[in-house]
C-alpha cells in the first residue's frame, strides 16, 4: 500500500521509461512527490490523477522525441491536418491502451489502493469540438500515428471548449467548460516557436528594387500565436505525432508602445482583445454564424500554422519551392479554407515568388473535405467584414477569381449563368466571399465523407465544380478508431474477441470477420449477451445515480446520442415513444417489449427548436416514467452533458442505435459506426454512411425505414403537405394531439406549440411522411428482440462486419489517393 513505501525511497526513484508494474508504481509515487508536492495522506484524487498522467507522459516523451528526430533527419513528407475542432476526449486511458500498459497500471494502482477507473474519471476532457467533425479529426490523428504516417494536427487551443450542459426543469442550460483550470499535463508550451499574426488595416502597393510591382499589408493589429503541443501516440508503435494548438496573446512590443505613451489601460485592453481570439469554441454544429471573431479565429490558426510549416521547412534546409513536396494539407471543412489565400500571400508578398509558381505550390498543397450538404452550414463572409479584417486577402481573392473565371469561360464559353454561380464572390444581393468555392478552386482534391454524400455533392451542391474538375473528386468514407471505441471503452467485448481470433483485429479491423464462424456457437452467444448485459447494468447504475430513474437492464436499450438538430429527428423517436404510450393507455394490458429510451446530446445555445425538443423529451419522460399504467415497461432518460467520456459508456450498452435523419441530410454520421461496432443493431434511413453500413452488415441485419433521398426531393418538388399524413394516420394524429393538448406540460398547450405548428405546416424534415414506416419498423424491432438468439446473432454479425469503418481504412485511402505519403518507421533510441 501507499503507506508501506518509505518517503526516503520515493525520493530516489528516477526511472522514467520502464513499463513493468513495479517501475510504474514507483515512478507514480515519485511524481506525486516531486510534481504534485504531496504525500499520500494529503493527496487528493486530482493529485493522484496528475501523478499518473505525468508517469504516462514520461513514457510518451521518449517516443515523441525519437519520432521528431527521425522525421527531421529524414525530412519526411508530412500530413498537416487543419481543423478548427479536435474533440480529443480524455487522454489518460487512451495513452495507456496505446502504450500497452493499461492492465499493469490498473493492477499497480490497485496495489496502492487506488482505482484506475476513478483516476480516469478525474480527467477533464478536452472538448475542443462540437460533434462529428471534431471527433473525426481526433480519430484521424489516432490512425495517422498508428499507421506511422508523419503528421501534425493544427488547430486552436480554445480556453473554453464546448459548453457543459445542465438540465434544469427539463431545459438545457449552458455552463462554461473550464477544462484547463486544474492544469493540463498532456501539453507542452513552445513559446520559442511563437509567430506574429496581422489583422485589419490596409494594403500598399509599391515597386521593388528590381522594378517589380508589389503589395504589402499594413495591419492595424498584431497578435502573437503561441503553440502548445500534445503528443499523439499510435497503438503499439513508437510513432508519437503532434497536435499543435495555438493560443493568442498580445505581443509585448504592442503593450510596450501603449505603456510608454502612458496608456496603461489601453495596453491591457489591447492584450484582452488579442486573447479573445482563442477564448471560446463557437458552439454551432452544422451551421455558420458569420461573426467577425469566428473569421479571426480561422485566419489566426491558419496563418500561425503555415508560418510554422515554413519554419520547419527552413529548419530542414528545404527550399520554399518544395513546400507542397514536404507537406500535404487537409482542410477539415471550409473553416481553414482561408489558408489557400494566406499561403499565396506568404509566398508572393513575403518570399517574392511569382504568381504562377505560388499558385502551383498552393493548389498542390491543399485538399478539401466537405462535411455537410446543409445550406445553413456553407460558410460565406460579407465582403465588408472580410475586407476590413483581411484587406490583402480580399485583393488576392479577386485576382484568384479573375483567373479562375477565365478558365471557366474557356471550358464553358457563353455560359454567363455558370460564371455567376461559380464565382468566388456571391453578387446576388449583399456581396459575400464563398468559402466552399475558394476551397474547391485552391485544392487539388475534394472529397465527401460517405458514398451517398459524395454523390450528392457531385450532383447538387458542388455540381458546377464537378463538371469543371471531375478529376478532383473522390469519396472518403469516414471511420472511427477501434482503440478508443472498443479496446478502451468495451474491454470485456474486446477481450472476448481477442480470445477467439487473436488481437490483430485492433490494427486490422477487417479481421473481425473471423467472428462469423462463432455466430451459431451457443457458448459464444451466451458470452456475447452476458457482456452486453454487463454494460447495460453499468449504464443503468449511471442512470440511477445521475437521473434518479430506475431502468431495467433486461429492457431493450434504444439510444440516440448525437447533437440535437431537426434534421437528425430526435423528435421522430419521441413520436414513437408517445405512440407506444398511447397504445398502453388505450389498453393497459397490451403486450409490449419493454424499452428504455436513452437520449444524449447538446443543442446549439441559440437553436430554439432543438432546445424545445430536449424539453419535450424530458416532459414526456416525466409523465411516462411515473404513469402506473406503464408498469415500468417504458422508460425515457435524457443523459445530460453528452461528451466523449459519456459516449464511451453509452456505445457498449446499446441494443438499438437510432440513425434516423431525413435521407440526404446527414453527410455520414460516425456514431452509427461506433454503435454497430459495439454490437448494437441499427434502425436507420438510407442516409450518410448508413447506406454503406447496411451494405456491409447485410440488409437482413439492419432495420431500414423511410423515404430515399430521391423520394424526398420528389415530394418536396411536388408540394409536400404534412397535414395530410396527420389526417390519415390515427396513431400519428393521437400522438400529435396529446403533445399539443398540454398533456405532457401540465396542461400548458402553448409550450410545444411552435414544434407542433412547424410539423403540421412545414415539416421540412419529413417526419410525418416517414412516421408510418418508422413505427412499423420499430414494431418489427420489438418482435425480433423477443427472440434473443436471433437478436444476438444479428448483433455478432453487425460487429463482425464493421471492418470497413475503421479510421485506419479511411486514413489509408487518404494517404494513397490524396496525400501520397508513406509510413516512416521510428526506432527507439536512448535520449
Ligand atoms: C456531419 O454532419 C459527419 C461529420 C464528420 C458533420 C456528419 O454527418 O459524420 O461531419 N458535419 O464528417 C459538420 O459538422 C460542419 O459540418
Amino acid at each position: 500500500s501507499l503507506d508501506a513505501i518509505d518517503l526516503q525511497d520515493r525520493c530516489e526513484l528516477s526511472n522514467r521509461t520502464g513499463m513493468d508494474s513495479e517501475t510504474l508504481k514507483r515512478a507514480f509515487l515519485n511524481n506525486l512527490f516531486y510534481v504534485q508536492g504531496k504525500f499520500p495522506a494529503l493527496a487528493t484524487t486530482n493529485d493522484y490523477y496528475m501523478a499518473l498522467a505525468y508517469t504516462v507522459r514520461d513514457r510518451l516523451l521518449q517516443r515523441w522525441i525519437n519520432t521528431a528526430a527521425t522525421y527531421t533527419e529524414l525530412g519526411s513528407r508530412t500530413v498537416a491536418y487543419f481543423s478548427a475542432e479536435f474533440l480529443m476526449g480524455p487522454h489518460l486511458g487512451n495513452n495507456l491502451i496505446n502504450l500497452g500498459i493499461y492492465d499493469q497500471v490498473e493492477q499497480g494502482m490497485a496495489e496502492l489502493g487506488l482505482s484506475l477507473d476513478e483516476l480516469q474519471e478525474e480527467e477533464e476532457e478536452p472538448g475542443l469540438g462540437n460533434g462529428g467533425l471534431g471527433r473525426l479529426a481526433a480519430c484521424y490523428l489516432d490512425s495517422l500515428a498508428t499507421l506511422d504516417i508523419p503528421s501534425l494536427g493544427y488547430g486552436i487551443r480554445y480556453e473554453f471548449g464546448i459548453f457543459d450542459q445542465d438540465i434544469r426543469d427539463g431545459w438545457q442550460v449552458e455552463r462554461t467548460d473550464k477544462w484547463l483550470s486544474a492544469g493540463n499535463p498532456w501539453e507542452i508550451a513552445r513559446p520559442e516557436w511563437s509567430v506574429e499574426i496581422k489583422l485589419g488595416g490596409h494594403t500598399e502597393h509599391y515597386t521593388d528594387d528590381h522594378g517589380n510591382y508589389r503589395s504589402r499589408w499594413v495591419p492595424d493589429q498584431v497578435v502573437k500565436g503561441i503553440p502548445y503541443d500534445t503528443p499523439i501516440l499510435g497503438y503499439q508503435t513508437n510513432t508519437a505525432n503532434t497536435l499543435r494548438l495555438w493560443t493568442a496573446e498580445a505581443p509585448e512590443s504592442f503593450d510596450f508602445r501603449s505603456f510608454n505613451s502612458g496608456d496603461y489601460l489601453g495596453a491591457v485592453y489591447e492584450k484582452m482583445i488579442s486573447e479573445n481570439i482563442s477564448k471560446v469554441l463557437y458552439p454551432n454544429d452544422d451551421s455558420s454564424q458569420g461573426k467577425q471573431l469566428r473569421l479571426t479565429q480561422q485566419f489566426f490558426f491558419v496563418s500561425c500554422s503555415l508560418q510554422d510549416m515554413i519554419r520547419i521547412l527552413h529548419g530542414q534546409n528545404l527550399p520554399l519551392e518544395n513546400f507542397h513536396k514536404k507537406f500535404a494539407v487537409q482542410l477539415n471543412d471550409t473553416h481553414p479554407a482561408i489558408s489557400v489565400v494566406e499561403l499565396m500571400r506568404l509566398l508572393i508578398d513575403h518570399h517574392q515568388m511569382d504568381w504562377e509558381q505560388a499558385w502551383t505550390i498552393t493548389h498542390q498543397t491543399f485538399a478539401y473535405t466537405n462535411h455537410t450538404l446543409l445550406p445553413e452550414a456553407l460558410e460565406r463572409w460579407p465582403i465588408e467584414l472580410f475586407g476590413s479584417l483581411l484587406p490583402r486577402h480580399l485583393e488576392l481573392i479577386y485576382e484568384i477569381n479573375q483567373r479562375f473565371l477565365d478558365e471557366v469561360r474557356i471550358k464553358f464559353p457563353d455560359d454567363e449563368e455558370r460564371m455567376i454561380r461559380m464565382s468566388l464572390i456571391d453578387e446576388s444581393g449583399e456581396r459575400y466571399v464563398r468559402m466552399a468555392h475558394l476551397a474547391c478552386v485552391g485544392s487539388h482534391a475534394i472529397n465527401g465523407v460517405a458514398a451517398l454524400h459524395t454523390e450528392l455533392l457531385q450532383k447538387d451542391v458542388l455540381r458546377d465544380f464537378y463538371e469543371m474538375y471531375p478529376h478532383k473528386f473522390t469519396n472518403k468514407t469516414n471511420g472511427v478508431t477501434p482503440r478508443r471505441f472498443m479496446v478502451l471503452s468495451n474491454s470485456q467485448l474486446s477481450k472476448l474477441i481477442t480470445s477467439k481470433i487473436g488481437d490483430s483485429w485492433i490494427k486490422n479491423l477487417k479481421e473481425l470477420q473471423q467472428l462469423e464462424q462463432f455466430v451459431d456457437d451457443a457458448g459464444f452467444q451466451v458470452e456475447w449477451r452476458r457482456i452486453k448485459q454487463h454494460s447495460k447494468t453499468e449504464l443503468a447504475t449511471y442512470i440511477q445515480n445521475n437521473n434518479n430513474i430506475t431502468v431495467d437492464p433486461d429492457s431493450l436499450f434504444d439510444i440516440q446520442a448525437k447533437r440535437f438538430h431537426e434534421y437528425k429527428r430526435q423528435h421522430l423517436s419521441l413520436l414513437h415513444i408517445v405512440t407506444l404510450y398511447n397504445r398502453i393507455k388505450a389498453n393497459p394490458d397490451i403486450e409490449i417489449t419493454p424499452r428504455t429510451f436513452i437520449f444524449g446530446g447538446k443543442a446549439a445555445p441559440g437553436y430554439f427548436m432543438a432546445k424545445l425538443i430536449i424539453k419535450l423529451i424530458n416532459s414526456v419522460g416525466n409523465v411516462v416514467n411515473r404513469d402506473p399504467d406503464v408498469r415500468g415497461r417504458l422508460k425515457v432518460v435524457f443523459l445530460k452533458d453528452y461528451n466523449v467520456k459519456l459516449a464511451q459508456r453509452i456505445y457498449p450498452a446499446a441494443d438499438l442505435s437510432e440513425q434516423i435523419s431525413t435521407a440526404g441530410k446527414e453527410a455520414s454520421g460516425t456514431g452509427n459506426m461506433k454503435f454497430a461496432l459495439n454490437g448494437a443493431l441499427t434502425i436507420g434511413t438510407l442516409d450518410g454512411a448508413n447506406v454503406e453500413i447496411r451494405e456491409e452488415v447485410g440488409e437482413e441485419n439492419f432495420f431500414l425505414f423511410g423515404l430515399t433521398t430521391e423520394e424526398v426531393y420528389h415530394k418536396r418538388a411536388h408540394g409536400y403537405r404534412s397535414r395530410d399524413y396527420y389526417h390519415t394516420n390515427a396513431e400519428l394524429k393521437l400522438a400529435i394531439d396529446r403533445i399539443a393538448s398540454g398533456f405532457f406540460s401540465q396542461g400548458d398547450a402553448e409550450l410545444f406549440r411552435p414544434l407542433v405548428d412547424d410539423l403540421l405546416n412545414q415539416d421540412q424534415y419529413f417526419l410525418f411522411a416517414d412516421y408510418a414506416s418508422y413505427i412499423a419498423c420499430q414494431d418489427q424491432v420489438a418482435a425480433v428482440y423477443k427472440d434473443q438468439t436471433k437478436w444476438t446473432r444479428m448483433s455478432i454479425l453487425n460487429a463482425a462486419r464493421m471492418g470497413k469503418f475503421s479510421s485506419d481504412r479511411s486514413i489509408e485511402d487518404y494517404c494513397r489517393d490524396i496525400w501520397k505519403v508513406e509510413p516512416v518507421n521510428v526506432e527507439l533510441r536512448q535520449c
